[in-house]
């Protein structure tokens, strides 16, 4: 695009935010249930009697299990209280208009009878079509679905980390073709899914070969124009990730932020789409039995992150790991409660189709542009002891109202600081909001 750009082979296959449907749907969704389901959520981190501190989805790399043995929990995965529509009815009632779950981590596992592989659910002795189960609950509550799989895959003889030889080569090309099968089979199969999230990408054979990243994304394009892709899938010619070598994003969001936000005033993240995916414990997304070993966000602390990346024009991913038997743990529950109260008082207002406000940062929280009603927000999550809100706004612009509930709320102008805002005496006991209005 720029005089100085390179020419790609690989690169963004467009550049700018796509104004479709599909995508100003996920925009305005804005919040979302992550899930990690898989093998893994047996075992549930602990191994012969040891517990291990990693992730648990990837014990068995932790904890070098043989890949015989790992995948022999396949004859023990049979979820028999799974209950999708009880599932869907959870995530309705979080506050959750889309879904991701994990169709394959990287153990290979697949949660859908797949024509490509013996290595599915099809031969556990669940052996039901459980993502079928999955999508048409979730469908019918409303929720959008969208799949991840990782490319990534420990169980598949053709995987490669790096590609030194033609022999190598060969192998990895026969994986490219399983993963683009699957892929496609996910798509026919589930023609409700509305995107792909892809992971496990960072390996120095997917680098070198961007071809395979732009083909993916292309083949599923072809399938249906409007499927949602995240950034992650992609490297270009030169195994540059998420952005090409000329900066221009690849894929429709951005998907890098993991268990961290970008900061208040990044104002760069804003003129793109992005997503941020976010673990209750500090590094845990498949099932682990013990969080005491780290800390546990509170709903408040899960909240903020979702208004910030929310005020910042982000998506936000809070993951979930189901237990083997199909059930939540009750953490999951309990936070899943608090955090559904809060969305039931105040999504509409500030999350769904909440976006960037280009209001200058303050101390006491996040502003909120709704995009639906035009109307501008603050979040409060840190109260001044003062009971006083600092409003700055830009040059030519004037404030006129602060509504608090069913409130108009007093302010005072000082020239050279902005506005302070009186709260009453007594606010909530949680985070709350307060809409602007100016001239
Ligand atoms: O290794 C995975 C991890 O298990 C988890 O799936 C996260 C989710 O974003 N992605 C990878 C680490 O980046």
């Amino acid at each position: 695009s720029t005089n100085d750009s390179i020419t790609l082979k690989y690169g963004a296959q467009y550049i700018g935010k796509r104004q479709d449907a599909e995508m100003k749907k996920f925009r305005a969704n804005r919040l979302g249930q992550f899930i990690h389901w898989g093998l893994y959520s047996i075992p549930g981190g602990e191994w012969n009697g040891t517990t291990y501190l990693g992730a648990a989805e990837w014990l068995a790399n932790f904890a070098k299990i043989p890949n015989a043995t790992w995948d022999s929990l396949q004859y023990q995965f049979n979820p028999n209280k799974f209950n999708a529509v009880q599932w869907a009815k959870m995530a309705k009632a979080s506050g959750f208009k889309y879904v991701t779950i994990t169709t394959k981590h990287h153990e290979g596992f697949c949660l859908w009878p797949s024509e490509f592989t013996e290595f599915d659910i099809e031969n556990t002795p669940y052996k039901k079509d459980l993502l079928k189960e999955f999508v048409d609950a979730y469908t019918e509550a409303g929720i959008d679905v969208y799949f991840y799989y990782s490319i990534l895959d420990w169980h598949h003889k053709d995987w490669r980390y790096d590609i030194k030889n033609q022999a190598d080569s060969l192998a990895f090309s026969k994986y490219f073709e399983f993963a683009k099968n699957q892929l496609l089979e996910l798509q026919q199969k589930y023609p409700e899914v509305k995107g792909f999230w892809f992971d496990g990408t960072w390996d120095a054979s997917w680098k070198k070969n961007g071809k395979y990243s732009y083909d993916i994304q292309k083949a599923l394009k072809e399938v249906n124009p409007n499927v949602i892709v995240n950034s992650r899938l992609r490297a270009d010619d030169f195994g540059s990730r998420h952005f090409d070598s000329n900066g221009n994003l690849m894929g429709d969001y951005q998907s890098g932020y993991e268990r961290y936000l970008p900061a208040k005033n990044d104002t760069l993240i804003t003129k793109i789409d992005w997503e941020a995916c976010m673990t209750i414990p500090v590094n845990q997304w498949g099932y682990h039995k013990d969080w005491s070993l780290s800390h546990v966000k509170s709903a408040n602390e899960i909240l903020e992150l979702i208004v910030k990346t929310v005020s910042l024009g982000g998506n936000f991913l809070l993951n979930y790991g189901p237990k083997g038997d199909g059930t939540f743990r009750n953490e999951e529950l309990e936070i899943s409660n608090s955090i559904g109260n809060w969305m039931s008082k105040y999504a509409d207002k500030v999350i769904y189709y909440g976006d960037y406000a280009n209001l200058k940062p303050q101390d006491w929280g996040y502003y909120v542009k709704n995009t639906n009603s035009g109307k501008f927000y603050g979040v409060v999550f840190n109260l001044p002891l003062s009971k006083l809100l600092k409003i700055e706004l830009p040059n030519g612009k004037k404030l006129k109202v602060v509504n608090f509930e069913t409130e108009k709320l007093e302010y005072h102008h000082h020239d050279k600081m902005g506005y302070f805002i009186s709260l009453p005496e007594n606010t909530p006991n949680e985070p709350f909001i307060f809409e602007i209005l100016m001239e």
